[in-house]
């Protein structure tokens, strides 16, 4: 962790537990800028992408001033520090999933682009007409759209896990939806608009009675829960770098050794092959079969001390802070009069809450509060048939993060009762 300096050069002191919200926040730049001339930034949108810390802006920028070279190619000084970076980045990525091995992460671009790597690479060869692949129904559209994909091409057929009326997976019913047909069961490890954190080792053992496959989209548990592959039991676990502080287009698709070893690559190219002829190739051990071209590899090395610095505060302190947070909001937003969606405790959810004012449309409100510098979201949020579940087409969403604090959850509520008087 990087800690701010206080002017006077003294160290903030940290709250209660050791984390201090209102410390951490003068680790990211972005806070000193007021938006709207004057305005302070409340940035309640972390599920949509988070802060960088300077932490990890700097790493960035040592890597291009002190270590740029292509990774894996050049045999000179320089390409080897680019390629120790690259490499060490896996390393901390493996820790950081507490993988039993390095080669089980492949680096991507993000959560997208690791689920639609297992379409193609494990998918195409290991899903056929008359399987069956189990989504719940709570799946942004990066772990549907793609089995739906997967079915079309397969004649395979998608089946689809309910939620209760809390917003809580129906478990209950997993018995009658996993059989011998199943082959694979994906599943959010915590809700991008409910919040909701779901129960995947249970769903993972259901898999693997049948002998299906697990796949966990943890874009956002990876950086408010953190992720244990070992506990889950799950044979792909997917996230990407910049909802964790750090860089966009970088991401992890852990897969379970046994199981990468058996798949063919994704894209081909350079450094995808162990040997080419004009035509035909063998292809290269794993990881390095699923990372063809030249990699994103500042944003990798810049993925790696994102990590670094919120395994430094301790995920279970930023858990903590979240949920009393969440909890917070919880009842401050719903003092305005607004319907909220997903579980009723801050125990069961994330620091996501995504709600309705009577009478105001979403995307109305999120222009209103952002004229205070209240930063939200308002939409589908990339999860259409979880709306269409919820019965409306759009909600407004806050989401919270390690620098957030109870000062930026009054902000937004005194920004939505100030709303409410416009349209009442
Ligand atoms: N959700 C949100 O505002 P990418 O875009 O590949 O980094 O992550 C996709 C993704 C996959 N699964 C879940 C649960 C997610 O929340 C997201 C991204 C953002 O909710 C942008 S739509």
């Amino acid at each position: 962790m990087q800690l701010s300096e206080q002017p006077g050069g003294r160290r903030a002191a940290p709250g209660p537990g050791g984390f201090d919200p209102e410390v951490v926040r003068k680790d990211f730049p972005v806070f000193e800028h007021p938006v709207h001339e004057d305005k302070r930034l409340v940035y309640l949108d972390s599920a949509a992408t988070a802060q960088k810390p300077r932490a990890v802006i700097e790493r960035v920028v040592r890597f291009y001033e002190t270590e740029n070279a292509n990774a894996h190619r050049g045999i000179y000084e320089l390409g080897e520090r680019a390629t120790k970076a690259y490499e060490d980045a896996r390393e901390t990525c493996a820790r950081f999933v507490n993988a039993a091995t390095p080669r089980s992460i492949v680096f991507t671009r993000g959560t997208t682009e690791s689920i639609n790597l297992v379409r193609y690479a494990w998918g195409r060869a290991n899903v056929h007409e008359g399987d069956e692949i189990l989504v719940t129904e709570m799946e942004h559209h990066s772990n549907l759209v793609p089995w739906q994909m997967l079915c079309g091409e397969t004649g395979a057929t998608l089946r689809h896990l309910p939620i209760d009326e809390r917003g809580l997976l129906r478990t209950d019913l997993l018995d009658g939806l996993v059989t011998e047909r199943t082959r694979l069961v994906c599943v959010s490890h915590m809700s991008n608009v409910l919040g909701t954190i779901n129960p995947v080792r249970e769903v993972a053992d259901a898999a693997h009675a049948v002998g299906a496959l697990v796949l966990v989209d943890a874009a956002q548990s990876a950086p408010h829960l953190g992720v244990d592959v070992a506990a889950l039991d799950c044979d792909f676990l997917a996230f990407s770098a910049h909802k964790l502080c750090g860089p966009t287009g970088a991401g992890v698709l852990y897969g379970r050794e046994s199981v990468l070893e058996d798949m063919p690559p994704f894209h081909g190219g350079g450094e995808m092959i162990r040997e080419v002829w004009s035509d035909r190739a063998t292809y290269n051990e794993i990881p390095y079969r699923f990372e063809a071209g030249t990699m994103n590899i500042a944003q990798v090395v810049g993925m790696a001390a994102a990590i670094d610095y919120i395994t430094a505060l301790g995920l279970d302190a930023i858990r903590a802070h979240e949920r009393e947070l969440t909890a917070y909001a919880l009842d401050a937003v719903a003092s305005t009069g607004a319907e909220i969606y997903g579980p009723p405790t801050a125990e069961q959810r994330g620091g996501v809450v995504a709600f309705n004012l009577p009478e105001v449309h979403p995307h109305d409100l999120a222009t209103i509060v952002d004229e205070d510098g209240v930063c939200i979201r308002a939409g589908h949020h990339c999860a259409q048939p979880l709306m269409r579940r919820l019965g409306v087409p759009a909600t407004a969403r806050a989401s919270m993060y390690l620098y957030n604090t109870r000062d930026d959850v009054d902000a937004l509520v005194a920004s939505l009762e100030q709303a409410k008087g416009w349209f009442s």
